[in-house]
């Protein structure tokens, strides 16, 4: 059959849309193409044309592997401090699906558990020491928890003075890549300085320097190769490594969201605590939904072609809205309210939920964590409501949407904390 003639695709109004867009960053694009009763809309940033898409159907397409590519997507301020160069979320094709393999074994089921069980026993040693401070900042402390339990899971060596200074580095990359210039050169620091670090761990343990008990991540890292099945350049191992110890820190924003929505619906705290899996898994889907986190990711239109009538040129950049997804009220009833029964009974479809990407993530870029994702928020949660007392003393828990990623203000600040 003859494809049906192009329609043009609504285009915003003005030359360029990245001061509107960084105004806004997760309501922009949802917003816009609201406006235009549209899911693909097109616009300019920093001056390149770009196409905003939005919703499931768009999220489906996007995940189309004949239409999109990952090379040239990523602008280079992100991957100079989020991603890394070289790393698997750049890559297309056969190369794509061999760097991925290292991901899903590390976050194969077993391996899993055995981090929930080391992040318990971790979480268990630092809560004798929460209790004799008369205030704790949540974000900053879960950064810890994290950073510690991550380590010592992945068989990566964490001297106790290196703590503060490793957990700031792998915050940074991810807290500080879009706040405001004096943060985004921090955190190119910091992924310099991490780099440096783990490409060392990784040549120690070529070079035969360094023992490891069992296969660790880390030495499933140093044996990384490529298509021709030489070793990959240790710097490149490092960014691999870092793609997982990065984002398992970043659980942190989850942990305070889902802090964040226990506090304003105490009601599920019986059920949370429980440890039962139906009530906890639904409310960590929804905060998943309700919150804030990973705004919209990015692609290029590998060669010409028509969707629903639309013409995407071949090179142009396409942006998937994540958080307008998971809001779209054609697939979230009453999307603004927090309401995590809405995941009782519904297994949501691989585009409709989306804050760690759409698809599959054997095959396709879907985030390979999330089963991480929703162990460790849901050990955190059973460690809060049931083995943990505290108190919110007053302060500003209004989310700033305004910054990446979004927070509340004064990051859930906890007092009185006792270990029961
Ligand atoms: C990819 C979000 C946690 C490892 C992604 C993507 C998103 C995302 C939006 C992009 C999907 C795409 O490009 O199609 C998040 C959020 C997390 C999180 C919000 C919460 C903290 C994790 C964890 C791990 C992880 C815990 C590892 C244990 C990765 C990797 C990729 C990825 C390796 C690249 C996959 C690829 O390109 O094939 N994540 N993620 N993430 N995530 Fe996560
Ligand atoms: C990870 O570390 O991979 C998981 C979460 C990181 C989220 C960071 C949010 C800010 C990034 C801005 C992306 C802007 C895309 C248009």
């Amino acid at each position: 059959t003859a494809p049906k003639p192009a329609r043009p695709i609504p285009v915003l109004a003005g030359p360029d849309h990245t001061l509107a867009f960084a105004a806004d960053p997760y309501r922009f694009i949802g917003r816009e193409c609201a406006a235009r009763h549209t899911d693909v809309a097109q616009g300019r940033l920093l001056l390149a044309p770009t196409l905003f898409l939005t919703g499931a159907p768009a999220a489906q397409l996007f995940y189309d592997k004949e239409r999109f590519v990952r090379a040239g997507a990523a602008p280079e301020p992100l991957r100079a401090t989020l991603f890394g160069k070289g790393a698997v979320q750049t890559l297309d094709g056969s190369a794509h699906l061999r760097r991925k393999a290292f991901f899903l074994e590390a976050t194969a089921p077993a391996r899993v558990a055995a981090l929930v069980r080391q992040a318990e026993v971790t979480w268990l040693t630092m809560a004798s020491h929460w209790r004799s401070q008369p205030q704790l900042v949540l974000y900053t402390s879960a950064q810890e928890w994290l950073t510690r339990s991550v380590c010592a899971w992945a068989g990566v060596p964490l001297p106790e003075h290196e703590v503060q200074l490793r957990t700031g580095q792998l915050a940074a990359l991810f807290d500080s890549a879009a706040s405001g210039l004096g943060a985004h050169l921090r955190a190119r620091r910091a992924r310099r300085q991490a780099e440096t670090w783990l490409a060392g761990l990784v040549q120690e343990i070529r070079d035969g320097r360094r023992r490891v008990a069992g296969r660790t991540l880390l030495q499933a890292a140093a044996e990384l190769t490529d298509e021709r099945g030489e070793p990959l350049p240790a710097r490149i191992a490092a960014v691999e490594l870092l793609n997982v110890l990065r984002p398992t820190v970043a659980v942190s924003v989850f942990v305070v969201f889902a802090a964040h929505a226990l506090h304003h619906h105490p009601g599920w705290a019986p059920t949370l605590a429980a440890g039962g899996d139906l009530g906890a898994d639904a409310f960590v889907q929804e905060v998943r939904r309700f919150y804030p986190f990973f705004p919209a990711i990015a692609a290029r239109v590998r060669r010409d072609f028509v969707w629903e009538g639309y013409h995407f040129p071949q090179g142009r950049r396409v942006l998937l809205d994540l958080y307008g997804t998971n809001h779209d009220g054609r697939l979230w009833p009453h999307p603004g309210e927090f309401r995590p029964e809405r995941f009782m009974g519904r297994i949501p479809g691989l585009f409709e939920l989306v804050p760690q990407g759409g698809g599959r993530a054997d095959d396709q870029h879907r985030c390979p964590g999330e089963g991480v994702t929703l162990a460790l928020m849901k050990l955190a949660l059973r460690l809060l409501v049931q083995r943990s007392r505290y108190r919110l003393p007053p302060q500003n828990l209004a989310i700033d949407m305004r910054r990446l990623p979004a927070l509340p203000r004064d990051r859930f600040v906890i007092a009185d904390f006792q270990p029961v």
